[in-house]
């Protein structure tokens, strides 16, 4: 049985790559983070708790306390578990936070990525362990080539897009000066139901589903005019692992190869919701309103745009099709947009009669 140790194993991918390789047979480690507040919701049907534990039942994912930024518990975690295969899905992901806390997001996003390398070195596991390190299409980030490959030059802009980028080349100087199997995939966004609420495509989706029930007014989004790859994330953790099956250890881009913007998916949000929206006026003025009672319910709040912002991205996934076999459109945008308003109005609806319960 082959050992897998996912890092970001609570996050919205590390979720979704746990049961992809659960269904492969693997047995699955996850490092968790020790937390104030529940952040295990996403594997929660992945582990079992104590009454399942009587009944003897195996678990399906081992969880670890952890942390990027702690070497020395890497070592330990990895010399214990001494697994196959290590995802390096952890990150501090949001790229308008890192401007907030770019320090930490240096430290957990770049250094990080060094720490796990290094773990690996330390303890003389070149050979026995390949490591998959989570790249992004925010290393282009100000556009220099449209649709971005493996060839287009980088230029992030953000202190996220930067610490990935040490990220991305600390991992392709190990494999080049170590020779270890250590791959970057460089994954265009992707979405899905278990997306992150303050990401823009989660945010729009369950605000029609709110909206649509009443339960919320309007929805204050920053530039409309953004456009971006979207992909859904269940059909990118099959890349994180094909990478790693591949008979030699390179760098792959996964994307869809087609481009919305912000606005585009908005309007089909809202209408998969039930409500057809029309833009009005430009600029900050530019307002959503709902054609059929004229009532305004998304508006530009400048507070939501970035220092420098990334306009456009466009992935070029011809290298991850002929050679990884992968098929890139598997989930369209429309069928993207309509899986997360469903997943949200049944989300709004079980709110609601919770609140019911309690008033
Ligand atoms: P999420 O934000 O949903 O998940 C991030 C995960 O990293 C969470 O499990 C989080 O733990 C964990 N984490 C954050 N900081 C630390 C730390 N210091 N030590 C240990 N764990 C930490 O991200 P996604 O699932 O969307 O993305 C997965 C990876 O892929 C990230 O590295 C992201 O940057 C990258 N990526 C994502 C893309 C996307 O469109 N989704 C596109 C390209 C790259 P906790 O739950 O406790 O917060
Ligand atoms: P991104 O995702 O920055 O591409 O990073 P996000 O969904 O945050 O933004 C996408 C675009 O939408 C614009 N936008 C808004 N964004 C947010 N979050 N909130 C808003 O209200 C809003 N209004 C407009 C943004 O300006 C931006 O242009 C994601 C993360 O998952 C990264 O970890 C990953 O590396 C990249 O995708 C690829």
């Amino acid at each position: 049985m082959k050992k897998a140790l996912i890092t970001g194993i609570t996050g919205q991918d590390g979720s979704f790559l746990a049961e992809f390789l659960i269904e492969k047979g693997y047995e699955v480690h996850g490092v968790i983070r020790r937390s104030s507040s529940f952040n295990t919701e996403r594997i929660e049907h992945l582990y079992i708790d104590e009454l399942l534990k009587d009944m003897k039942i195996k678990r399906k994912v081992q969880l670890h306390y952890g942390d990027m930024t702690d070497s020395t518990n890497l070592i330990r975690l990895i010399r214990e578990i001494q697994p196959d295969e290590i995802y390096n899905l952890a990150a501090m992901s949001h790229v308008k936070v890192s401007f907030e806390v770019p320090e930490y997001t240096a430290d957990t996003d770049g250094i990080g990525t060094l720490r796990l390398l290094e773990a690996v070195r330390f303890l003389g596991y070149e050979d026995r362990t390949k490591i998959y390190q989570a790249s992004t299409s925010e290393l282009y980030g100000k556009v220099v080539e449209v649709p971005q490959s493996e060839t287009t030059p980088f230029y992030p802009r953000s202190p996220y897009g930067v610490a990935k980028l040490y990220g991305f080349w600390i991992t392709k100087n190990y494999r080049e000066a170590y020779n270890m199997f250590a791959v970057n995939g460089i994954l265009f966004n992707h979405e899905s139901e278990r997306r992150g609420e303050t990401f823009v495509t989660r945010k729009i989706t369950l605000a029609a589903a709110r909206i649509q029930k009443g339960t919320q007014e309007k929805l204050y989004l920053g530039n409309l005019d953004a456009r971006r790859d979207w992909g859904y994330a269940k059909d990118y953790v099959e890349c994180m692992w094909l990478m790693l099956q591949h008979d030699r250890p390179e760098d792959f881009v996964i994307a869809t190869g087609e481009m919305h913007t912000v606005r585009e998916f908005t309007t089909l949000a809202f209408k998969e919701a039930g409500i057809e929206i029309e833009w009005q006026g430009k600029g900050i003025e530019e307002k959503g309103i709902d054609k059929e009672t004229g009532k305004i319910l998304v508006e530009v709040d400048p507070k939501y745009f970035r220092p420098t912002e990334v306009e456009q991205l466009l992935g070029d996934p011809t290298k991850a099709k002929t050679q990884l076999g992968w098929n890139p459109t598997r989930t369209s945008f429309e069928e993207l947009v309509k899986i997360m308003v469903r997943s949200d109005m049944k989300l709004v609806e079980r709110e609601e009669r919770i609140r019911r319960e309690f008033d």
